[in-house]
């Protein structure tokens, strides 16, 4: 006898104690897994987070946190009901004859009420997300220091190519002055790379034929970090993982002048060549 015949019909007071019974159970669960798993979320994320060593890096971090503390009970939602209905609606007996012997569950009933409660929680997320990247690029632009020091950026395989034009400086290795404010602008000579500087929050893309521009980005620590492309460029893909120094000032200014640049210009530059 397969499981559904000795269940009552669906409409039944009965089925609807049954099934009210098993979405108790099945939310109860997933509250107490949500409570557990968020307040650890709170605690790995920012274990896991790069250092942040720039204006706009905090946020990027934050950013991390919240989008993982909002998505946590969403997936533990999925995998609740999922690993609940393997185990206790799984077929016990084993199956023998032909496939006319199984019988399939009584069918969902259509409840505008849980309909609403998914539509307005499952939408009302999704425009959180949004809302909240909207602000904070809003926020990042509109908080942008006028007079950037311009690096451009240009992806190749498989390099990286920085060229100061107000300094007169070329280079592959990326040097940079701590407290001054940068604007990346990005490009490729060849296919699809994605330049990221993790400690710094920088995440752009670089598309061949085409300059991307970010809001600026001040770097606030010195130290050694890492730019890593996050396309898969080709063969020596990682060879594109090269490092970023922010230096003092007068560093900064020291290594311009080893490199036949123009040091005056770190702190005069007006608007963008
Ligand atoms: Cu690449």
């Amino acid at each position: 006898m397969s499981s559904s015949e000795s269940q009552a019909p669906s409409d039944s007071p009965s089925a609807n104690g049954v099934e009210t019974s098993h979405i108790r159970r099945v939310v109860k669960l997933w509250l107490v897994l949500s409570v557990i798993f968020v307040a650890l979320t709170f605690v790995v994320v920012p274990l896991v987070n790069p250092t942040t060593a720039s204006s706009v890096a905090g946020f990027a971090s934050l950013t991390d946190l919240v989008f993982t503390a909002l998505a946590v009970p969403v997936a533990i939602f999925v995998w609740v009901f999922v690993f609940y209905s393997v185990v206790v609606f799984r077929e016990k007996a084993p199956v023998s004859g032909s496939a006319e012997d199984l019988e399939d569950g009584p069918p969902l009933d259509v409840k505008p009420r849980q309909q609403i409660w998914w539509l307005g929680i499952t939408g009302a997320l999704a425009l959180t997300t949004v809302a909240w990247g909207m602000f904070g690029f809003y926020s990042q632009v509109a908080d942008s220091p006028r007079n950037p020091l311009v690096v451009n950026v240009t992806g190749q395989e498989w390099t990286w190519t920085y060229d100061y034009p107000a300094l007169g400086v070329q280079s592959h290795v990326l040097e940079l002055p701590r407290g001054r404010a940068i604007q990346f602008r990005v490009t490729s000579d060849d296919v699809l790379h994605g330049f990221v500087i993790d400690a710094l929050g920088v995440a752009m893309d670089a598309n061949p034929g085409e300059w991307v521009a970010a809001p600026t980005v001040t770097p606030t620590k010195i130290g050694n970090f890492d730019v890593r492309c996050v396309e898969l460029c080709g063969l020596y893909h990682t060879y594109m993982w090269s490092p970023v120094k922010v230096v003092s000032l007068s560093g900064f200014a020291a290594w311009v002048s080893a490199n036949g640049g123009t040091p005056n210009a770190i702190s005069a530059q007006k608007g963008t060549s």
